[in-house]
């Protein structure tokens, strides 16, 4: 742990110092945001009426649109002058969504991922390759501020050139790697293709966040790289990465930095709180941010919590894995499905790989779902080597019945019929450093 008294804190101290915090930030918010002074003016709330955390459900949510319709600067609570650093994220639609950092907010952002680096196993005399992007994502400069923290020596690579990356992983022998999930798979197949066998692979721990991924990606992931990995997951509105991030003692759920963030589950239709262990949409208020403090954000990702103690002496609430966000849902003739789920059933096949592609298109009125999906270098070998087309694939026997049993397996798991198309090795694009696409939604396109 990088600050045991704060990380292993009393719940019932911890509570009290979040109250301290959230009833200064209210304060803080109304005085300096318009936006949250109109809120609470339009209740006849005063801050002095939210002083614990169980007055927050008295407020509204902020949400991504209070953001862009702000957008560059308005929900900024100090001049440009206290700001030192701004990022924004794209998106795939409408402006980008502005943060903004003052020296203080980035003390706290480089100590909360260090925070993470450190529950992963690392420490000072380390080298961490940062393969993360560099630039207005938050994942690069997140983590390289949160290793230097921490001591480690900071290798910022960034993301993409895998031949390269490879090359410097073999010279200079880091043992912590930093990416997201889908990199780290692109790196690890390259290690393999190079004959580079998983003990030989200098790594010994990977932080791995920015996109859902499962526990099949994370044992393939461990196989190849010879890693122990941990999740990290985060989100520029709120910081970046580092609010939360798992322990490698459990791997089981991740630690919500609580002290400077504080969580709730609620409802996705009615927006009310739920008991914990309930799956909901996670909402954060942030505690300590100075720049852009946040009142009950509305992530949009689909978690659930627990308090209950880990075994790594943490007492930070743990956040189960993410789905992925409410807007990453696909709805198929009438059925919720995340990319997730579909993912998790492929993780159940040991002829299959985790890379895959869903691609929903629309025929007349009903949607159509399709699951393209690589099969296993050993399996490819031994049932042909020749490309998977559909011909080959309805001509061989054991091609044939991984193919129906996985459709099968979508259909019980998901509730949806999908054609299943099996791939040879290689031939479903690969993450270049960044978040991967895994959703072809040719309904959307129309
Ligand atoms: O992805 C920050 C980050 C960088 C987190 C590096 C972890 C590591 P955004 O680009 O704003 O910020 O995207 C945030 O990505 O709302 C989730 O939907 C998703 N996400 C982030 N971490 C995870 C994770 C960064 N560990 C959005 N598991 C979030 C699942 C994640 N989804």
């Amino acid at each position: 742990m990088l600050q045991p008294d704060l990380e292993s804190m009393p719940r019932p101290q911890l509570r009290e110092l979040q109250a301290d915090r959230l009833g200064e930030l209210v304060r803080y918010a109304y005085e300096r945001v318009p936006l949250y002074r109109e809120r609470l003016g339009s209740l006849h709330l005063k801050p002095d009426d939210i002083s614990d955390p169980a007055d927050l459900p008295k407020l509204p949510f902020t949400r991504k649109s209070d953001l862009r319709d702000t957008y560059p600067f308005g929900m900024f609570a100090v001049g440009l002058g206290a700001v030192v650093r701004i990022h924004a994220s794209t998106g795939t639609t409408g402006r980008p969504t502005v943060v903004g950092y003052t020296r203080h907010d980035i003390e706290v952002f480089a100590t909360v991922c260090a925070r993470a680096l450190a529950a992963a196993g690392a420490g000072p005399g380390m080298i961490l390759h940062n393969a993360y992007g560099y630039g207005l994502f938050t994942g690069g400069l997140g983590f390289h501020y949160g290793g230097e923290r921490l001591g480690l020596a900071v290798l910022p690579v960034s993301g993409g050139g895998t031949t390269r990356q490879v090359d410097l992983m073999l010279d200079f022998k880091p043992e912590v790697l930093a990416c997201t999930p889908s990199y780290a798979l692109t790196l690890g197949e390259e290690l393999r293709r190079r004959g580079v066998a998983p003990e030989d692979v200098p790594l010994r721990f990977a932080v791995l966040g920015a996109e859902p991924w499962t526990e099949a990606m994370r044992a393939q992931i461990d196989r190849l790289l010879g890693v122990r990995s941990t999740n990290c997951y985060g989100l520029s509105e709120i910081i970046g990465p580092g609010v939360a991030a798992e322990c490698s003692a459990e791997r089981h759920g991740s630690h919500i930095a609580e002290d400077h963030f504080l969580a709730e589950i609620v409802d996705p239709d009615t927006g009310v709180p739920l008991p914990e262990g309930k799956s909901g949409v996670l909402v954060v208020t942030t505690l300590t941010k100075e720049a852009l403090p946040l009142v009950r954000y509305w992530t949009g990702d689909v978690t659930s919590l627990t308090t209950e103690l880990c075994s790594c002496g943490c007492t930070f609430a743990r956040m189960g894995p993410v789905r992925g966000r409410t807007d990453d849902m696909l709805i198929v003739r009438g059925v919720n499905v995340y990319p997730t789920q579909i993912e998790a059933v492929l993780g159940g096949f040991s002829e299959l790989t985790p890379n895959y592609r869903i691609l929903v298109s629309r025929s007349g009125t009903l949607d159509e779902v399709r699951v393209e999906v690589e099969v296993d270098q050993a399996f490819f070998c031994t049932v042909t080597g020749d490309l998977l087309t559909e011909e080959v694939v309805e001509a061989d026997h054991l091609l044939r019945a991984v193919r129906d049993r996985t459709a099968q397996a979508i259909k019980s798991a998901v509730g949806v019929t999908a054609r299943v198309r099996l791939l040879e090795p290689g031939a479903v694009p690969r993450s270049e450093g960044g978040k991967i696409a895994r959703v072809v939604d040719e309904r959307r396109l129309s």
